[in-house]
């Protein structure tokens, strides 16, 4: 039914995930070419209906015109069946071999993103039939589900939150009994710049979510999570920040959330809709976007180390976060959907942190020791020793500074959650990843993508001195 209607996959990576800057290692390439839970269940109907027919592997092999060892593999769990393998053996065997018309099925917005892509991948284990949207774009923007592409339980669609056709066109075919809305214009420096489209995606966006449910008539079987943030409390009025303290949102992004946040509390007491926010703290990942400070900080800490970069220029160095790891986060999205009654819970660790600490901490595990001299905009981090193979040339060296740049019209410095109801209610563990865990991943994973990039190096070198000299925020 999808089939002719979805975009279509691409089979797992191309150059431009060799060239890209976001991830797709090897290591979680492997997580969906190796054998899932509907993989299980195929490969025991493929081997029912062999011997009931006294099909042997190699006869089988020849009917679809593949070599034997692709059934062995297959057989044996090293590979995953893609679905055109799928409908390969169906027409070959003149029966269907899998039927996923039982398979709970969830669409994700924002699928592109960094909790997109953890969640799909989450979703897929847990045997969901996943379903994506995805917007148009000029550029291959897909490096972080590339890996799922092709995987028989991940279908991608086109739609924008800016559209409400597309949406009420697609959570119309698909019929999914969950939607994650995780699409936004999410970087809250940009939503200065572009504090209009943030209110569409963010603010009327959610609306269109809604509705489009309604238009569908599925308000009574689909249920909703909504990514709602941690900047709510902005100007925080009490630390730490549970479900009870008032919002003071602090940006435009904050603001836009801020709709979002109430007309999910609104659909869910006006139509009795299961719709819930997860007040989700910062949570970041080796996937996380370059201009967000901690992946800013890590990409740079690498690229210093391993000499391609000269100094990384921050802005306030003071905020504090309280910083989890995404990949824990996604569970918690789902189950606030399998919770008995529709419910808002605040995520995070409880545990907080400064930005120039998450610095020191990256630059040290990437061989850097800092020092942090001068304060306001004449702070500077100092290298005082280096470990490994990172140059003495830079002992002495000031490898951090204040940008102006970097400064909010109003920032939010002191975000500090505190989990209690998600840990209570959910029993979610909300230190599975422990800071300096999540600060580790984080470097070693930009070490070994810096130290491979080789040519694609050079073919990212604007961005790298754009993010040096601040002009991309
Ligand atoms: P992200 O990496 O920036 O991903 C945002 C996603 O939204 C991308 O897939 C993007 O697609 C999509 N998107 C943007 N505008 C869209 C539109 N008009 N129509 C359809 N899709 C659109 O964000 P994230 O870190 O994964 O965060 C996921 C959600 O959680 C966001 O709503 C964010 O505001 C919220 N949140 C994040 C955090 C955090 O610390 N990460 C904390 C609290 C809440 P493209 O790839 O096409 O740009
Ligand atoms: O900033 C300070 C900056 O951009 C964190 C989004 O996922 O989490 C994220 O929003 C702090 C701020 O994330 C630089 O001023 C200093 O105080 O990494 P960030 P964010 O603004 O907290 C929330 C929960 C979301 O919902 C959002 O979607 O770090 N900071 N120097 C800097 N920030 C950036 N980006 N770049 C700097 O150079």
């Amino acid at each position: 039914m999808f089939d002719t209607k979805t975009v279509k996959s691409r089979k797992y990576l191309t150059l431009s995930c060799q060239v890209s800057n976001n991830c797709c290692t090897f290591a979680h390439r492997k997580i969906i070419k190796g054998k899932s839970m509907k993989d299980d269940t195929i490969i025991k109907s493929l081997k029912t209906i062999m011997n009931r027919r006294g099909i042997t592997q190699r006869e089988l092999a020849n009917m679809i015109g593949k070599d034997e060892t692709v059934i062995s593999r297959w057989f044996a769990g090293k590979v995953g069946i893609s679905s055109s393998s799928i409908t390969l053996l169906e027409s070959a065997l003149g029966e269907k071999i899998y039927d996923d018309s039982n398979l709970k099925r969830a669409l994700i917005t924002g699928v592109t993103g960094q909790d997109g892509s953890y969640l799909s991948e989450f979703l897929i284990e847990k045997g969901y039939d996943v379903h994506g949207i995805i917007r148009r774009s000029s550029v291959d923007y897909r490096e972080r589900i590339a890996h799922l592409e092709g995987h028989p339980n991940f279908h991608l669609h086109y739609g924008d939150l800016g559209d409400s056709m597309s949406l009420v066109k697609v959570i119309g075919a698909v019929r999914p009994d969950e939607i994650y809305n995780l699409a936004a214009q999410s970087h809250v420096q940009v939503s200065f710049d572009s504090p209009e489209f943030t209110a569409d995606v963010d603010a009327t966006g959610v609306l269109r979510v809604l509705e489009a449910v309604r238009a569908c008539g599925m308000e009574k079987t689909c249920r909703i999570y909504q990514a709602s943030t941690s900047e709510l409390y902005g100007k925080v009025e009490e630390v730490p920040q549970n479900e009870n303290t008032p919002f003071h949102p602090y940006s435009p992004y904050a603001v836009a959330k801020l709709y979002g946040f109430w007309i999910v509390k609104e659909y869910r007491e006006a139509y009795n809709m299961f719709c819930c926010s997860g007040i989700l703290f910062n949570h970041e990942s080796e996937r996380r976007g370059e201009t967000f400070v901690t992946r800013k900080i890590t990409l740079a800490a690498a690229r210093i180390a391993q000499g391609m970069q000269d100094c990384l220029y921050l802005g306030n160095m003071s905020s504090l976060r309280d910083w989890g790891y995404a990949k824990d986060y996604v569970e918690c999205m789902w189950l606030i959907l399998q919770n008995c009654k529709p419910e808002d819970f605040v995520i995070a660790t409880g545990v907080q942190h400064s930005v120039r600490e998450f610095a020191y901490y990256a630059f040290k595990h990437a061989g850097i020791e800092l020092e942090f001299r001068g304060e306001g905009l004449r702070e500077v981090g100092v290298c005082v020793k280096v470990r490994g193979n990172v140059s003495k040339t830079l002992v002495g060296k000031e490898l951090i500074r204040v940008s102006e740049d970097f400064y909010r019209p109003t920032d939010v410095v002191n975000l500090w959650g505190d989990p209690t109801k998600a840990k209570a209610k959910l029993g979610w563990n909300p230190n599975k990843t422990s800071f300096e865990d999540l600060v580790k991943i984080m470097v070693e994973s930009d070490m070994a993508k810096v130290a491979g990039e080789g040519v694609a190096a050079k073919v990212r070198t604007n961005l790298a001195e754009y993010l040096e000299k601040g002009i991309v925020k």
